[in-house]
């Protein structure tokens, strides 16, 4: 079964996406989300320029040896382009081997290891008592785990603060926007959005929060000792990462569990912070992370070190993406959570999948392979359209981190 064909499609439903889909031979296809936010173009480029030509004529079935091939064979290792567009030929392997083995992927990785996958939604306001109804909504749709986000009073916009509340997307302007954030405002503020949320929901909801890399481990861990009352899940990327070492400051000072990844491309970007056991939750996802096949990698090393999964779900993560995700969530022995922000009609539309919710669960679905498909027709309807993420300074003009 050999690789004859592979499709780099980018289309903008509602947001950019790029997509490659395989067809091998025998008429099977076989598809891979390579969406990297904000620099679509590049992994689209990568993939066209470098990845297609040495996969025609591959056996399809060789997924990892082609992995090796692609990984090696750069000789410039990771990077977000370089594994986004990996992550794609994997995905799409993977799919192909589930739709010739007549069975859905997540059979292939072991089978399930729990009956659903707990996903946790969005809720964010401007204010404490509108927030308050983001997260009833949640609770009234079924949800187990809700993250909340703010407004800060004081500044003009927040991250994690839309427009729309169900579909959050902070790619909004081909020339990135300019957002203002106090480090100050935000500690003194956030500690009083979830006293009134635990207030309101009672204990046993789990309830996640999202720093954005916008703190230095001193105050990440001001903010995990102010928070320990409220019992969260998760911390969320409370201090950049390139420092590892810098979570043992956070670790000697607090309770609040931590999670930290959507950004890392590869093991060694989070082998450290998972050997010394410095978060809880490795929030790596396919598309970030060389697809299925080295993101079980991660996983594996994790649950040696009690971490388990939070991948990475945002709405700049295909279907294809969360379809794959959700077959690597269900087999593996240390899942934690899924993030799940669900995608507009366009995009759905535009992304047939089996995978559906149903009691605060996703389910992949039962169909051989990963369950998702792209309708190239319908893609070819949206035209991409250039975005990029927000940049972020200080009140005072000085760069930070968005
Ligand atoms: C999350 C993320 C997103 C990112 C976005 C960038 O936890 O969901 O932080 O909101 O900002 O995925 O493309
Ligand atoms: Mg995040």
């Amino acid at each position: 079964m050999r690789i004859v064909d592979a499709r780099v499609i980018v289309t903008c439903p509602g947001r950019n996406f790029v997509t490659l889909k395989i067809v091998t031979s025998d008429g099977v296809t076989g598809v891979g989300d390579a969406t990297l936010n904000g620099r679509e173009l590049a992994v689209a480029s990568y993939l066209n320029d470098h990845v297609v030509p040495t996969l025609i004529g591959r056996d399809a079935s060789r997924i990892e040896d082609t992995w090796q091939y692609l990984y090696r064979g750069a000789y410039w290792r990771r990077g977000p382009v370089t594994m986004s567009a990996i992550a794609a030929v994997d995905t799409a392997l993977w799919d192909i081997k589930g739709k010739v083995a007549g069975l859905p992927v997540y059979q292939l990785l072991g089978g399930r290891c729990r009956d659903g996958v707990t996903v946790y939604g969005h809720a964010n306001a401007e204010t404490v008592p509108e927030v308050l109804a983001e997260v009833a909504r949640y609770v009234d749709l079924g949800y187990r785990a809700v993250r909340v986000q703010t407004a800060v009073p004081g500044l003009p916009a927040t991250y994690g603060v839309g427009k729309d509340r169900m579909f959050y997307e902070p790619a909004d302007a081909a020339i990135p926007t300019e957002a203002t954030w106090s480090t100050e405002r935000y500690l003194v503020h956030t500690p009083q959005v979830f006293a009134a949320v635990r207030d309101e929901f009672g204990p046993h909801l789990k309830l996640l929060h999202d720093a954005h890399h916008r703190l230095t481990p001193i105050e990440a861990a001001r903010l995990g000792k102010d928070l320990e009352p409220y019992r969260l899940t998760w911390l969320e990327d409370p201090v950049p990462a390139e420092l590892q070492e810098g979570f043992r400051l956070i670790r000697r000072h607090t309770t609040t569990p931590i999670a930290v990844g959507e950004v890392f491309n590869t093991i060694f970007d989070c082998q450290q912070l998972i050997t010394e056991q410095l978060i809880d939750y490795v929030r790596t996802t396919v598309v970030r992370a060389g697809g299925i096949s080295h993101l079980r990698r991660i996983f594996d090393l994790a649950a040696l070190h009690h971490v388990r999964s939070g991948s990475h779900g945002a709405t700049d993560l295909s279907p294809v993406c969360m379809a794959a995700a959700l077959h690597v969530d269900l087999s593996i022995p240390n899942f934690g959570l899924q993030e799940y922000m669900r995608h507009t009609e366009a995009t759905d539309a535009v992304f047939p999948h089996s995978y559906h919710f149903a009691d605060g669960y996703l389910h992949p679905g039962e169909e051989p392979g990963l369950g998702v498909d792209i309708d190239e027709s319908a893609a070819a309807r949206y035209p991409y359209q250039p975005a990029s993420l927000p940049v972020n300074r200080l009140t005072d003009g000085s760069m930070h981190n968005w």
